[in-house]
């Protein structure tokens, strides 16, 4: 079998891969990006059902590092949509003439960490192998497609497609629409196709707080207004919690009287954005339960004004914690005012299967369909990685590391002791924020680490070749490592910074408990972007801490 060798291999040509090829590069590595999908995109290339945008707003849903990109790559709306976004990624790739380094159609299968030679060896889908010093992982949070195991769930005969595989084409007019799942997908999905299809019926098994999104055209002034502050506005960004391009509130809901707490909240509403409404109006709704309440209270209220049928509104209206990724929306509760628009609550009426036809209900009702969408998210975060093999130094796959640590881990987010000079952007217990501030963080100390290791190994291999009473030849290039007393610190800080959250005492991907079976544990840094980023700054400036010496 021919074997290629690579100084680096990223797998995934996402808003992460993409950036980590580009750092590599000017480091004068030979690198080669590799990826499933038939281009570029990740996320963007594989969700391109009917509403999908990105929830972060346009401004901040991009790149920092190309200041003239930043000012002349136009974007017309305050969110970019999923084909802007596609376009956004593909333009960066030519202008940067990055794709002579991608192959795409070509998954990674599996991998092993040859000590002996201190390389990846790295096997495809293609029937290639490949050999590189440097394995980074771009996979993304959220690609590895979740399905609900409902029986029968094969005998449909209609069209059924998954949010996050979907095809080029499709065409629901005048069409029977089942939709299963109201996560931030199901509620573009329902949002987008409401008004076009003949009967859509939106199967939840939860209800969730949404609020308005704010999208809409922008005026040039402000587009320039933006333009004339970017320096200003990455630095916000990135010392900021959750990036989203807002100061995070430092006014507990309870503080203030129950007038300035309304006025607070309407006013997150008409703005929009639910990363703002969660975290700009009070600083303590996602860890006191009483300031979450008052935040419930105040979207019921909009739900029930909204929803005109009390049937739909009562089986709308959430009464958990507003404590799951916050949901932004184009007028999804709006939806349910059309006649042809019907929501069916799983808990009080579970499927009982799928059939040739449609939907069967325990309560012997049968929906018949022509199309089935499953918006049931991805088993997220860790799912990608322990769905292939990557072995580690000690021929441990990851999966069978996490699983021996009780849950997924790592040190920083970005990399794990046992596996040798494996990167992963956005690894388990990365930052929980807006994405790209956070990839492009750890896509720059990945890039720097490596430079210091090409560095410092240089400078070792010149030592040892002039040094003539060596006998010691080493040449098989850096090792970089963490160690396991770093990894369980940072797996404990993460534990630590989430233990508080009401997020965990919600049932969703965040903490991995959307799939059946998958353990309920942290997987985020909860500590935000600037904390985050301020560590990383010591770790380098204490001499790489948490890392066996390189
Ligand atoms: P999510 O947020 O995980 O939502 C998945 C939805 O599918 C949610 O409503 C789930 O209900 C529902 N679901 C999952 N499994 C089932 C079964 N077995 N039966 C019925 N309903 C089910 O995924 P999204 O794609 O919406 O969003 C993921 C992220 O992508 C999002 O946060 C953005 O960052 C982009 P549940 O609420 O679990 O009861």
């Amino acid at each position: 079998m021919k074997q290629t060798h690579f100084d680096a291999i990223v797998v995934g040509a996402g808003f992460g891969g993409i950036y980590e090829l580009h750092k590599l590069l000017q480091l004068g590595l030979s690198v080669r990006v590799i990826d499933a999908a038939g281009d570029v995109g990740g996320t963007w290339y594989w969700n391109r059902y009917p509403g999908a945008m990105s929830d972060t707003e346009s401004y901040i849903y991009r790149y920092s590092w190309d200041k003239e990109d930043l000012i002349n790559y136009h974007w017309k709306e305050h969110y970019l949509k999923q084909p802007e976004v596609l376009a956004y990624l593909e333009h960066v790739v030519d202008q940067y003439n990055l794709r002579q380094h991608m192959q795409f159609n070509t998954e990674l299968e599996h991998a092993h960490y040859d000590e002996t030679n201190n390389v990846w060896v790295v096997e495809c889908s293609t029937g290639e192998s490949f050999t590189t010093r440097y394995l980074i992982t771009a996979l993304g949070l959220l690609s590895k497609t979740n399905y609900p195991n409902i029986p029968g769930i094969g005998s449909f005969q209609g069209e059924m497609y998954h949010t996050g595989k979907w095809p080029r084409e499709h065409d629901f007019n005048g069409k029977r629409v089942g939709i299963i799942g109201n996560g931030s997908t199901g509620v573009q999905v329902i949002t987008a196709i409401a008004k076009d299809v003949r009967q859509l019926i939106c199967f939840q098994r939860t209800p969730q707080y949404s609020v308005p999104s704010g999208d809409g055209p922008v005026t040039k002034e402000y587009r320039d207004a933006i333009n004339g502050r970017y320096e200003e506005i990455w630095s916000q960004v990135r010392n900021s919690a959750v990036a989203f391009g807002f100061e995070e509130s430092t006014t507990p809901a309870m503080s203030v009287s129950a007038e300035e707490r309304e006025k607070k909240f309407e006013e997150a509403w008409q703005r929009g954005n639910g990363f703002r409404f969660m975290f700009w109006t009070f600083s303590d709704l996602t860890v006191n339960e009483q300031a979450n309440e008052e935040a419930c209270k105040f979207v019921r209220k909009k739900i029930s004004q909204t929803v005109k049928d009390p049937e739909k509104a009562r089986k709308l209206t959430p009464h958990d914690f507003y404590a799951r990724r916050p949901l932004c929306d184009a007028g999804y509760y709006e939806q349910f005012n059309r006649p042809n628009v019907d929501i069916v609550s799983l808990k009080e009426n579970p499927i009982e299967r799928i059939s040739e036809k449609g939907v069967a209900m325990s309560d012997g009702t049968q929906y018949d369909l022509d199309v089935l969408i499953f918006a049931t998210g991805f088993d997220a975060v860790d799912g990608n990685y322990t769905r292939v093999a990557i072995k580690g130094r000690n021929g441990e796959s990851l999966k069978e590391h996490w699983d021996r640590k009780d849950g997924p881990t790592s040190y920083l987010g970005v990399c794990l002791p046992g596996f040798s000079n494996l990167f992963m952007i956005t690894g388990p217990n990365s930052p929980f924020t807006n994405i790209p501030p956070t990839l492009e963080t750890q896509v720059e100390f990945i890039a720097d680490t490596i430079a210091r290791a090409e560095e410092r190994s240089k400078g070792k291999a010149q030592a040892t070749n002039g040094a003539a009473e060596s006998t010691v030849s080493d040449d098989s290039g850096p090792v970089v490592e963490a160690l396991e007393t770093a990894e369980d610190e940072w797996t404990d800080l993460c534990k630590k910074l989430s233990d508080n959250s009401l997020f965990k005492k919600t049932d969703s991907w965040i903490f991995g408990a959307n799939v059946p079976g998958k353990k309920h544990t942290v997987m985020f840094y909860f500590g935000g972007l600037g904390a985050y980023r301020r560590v990383l700054s010591e770790v380098i400036d204490a001499g790489y801490r948490g890392f066996k010496p390189f």
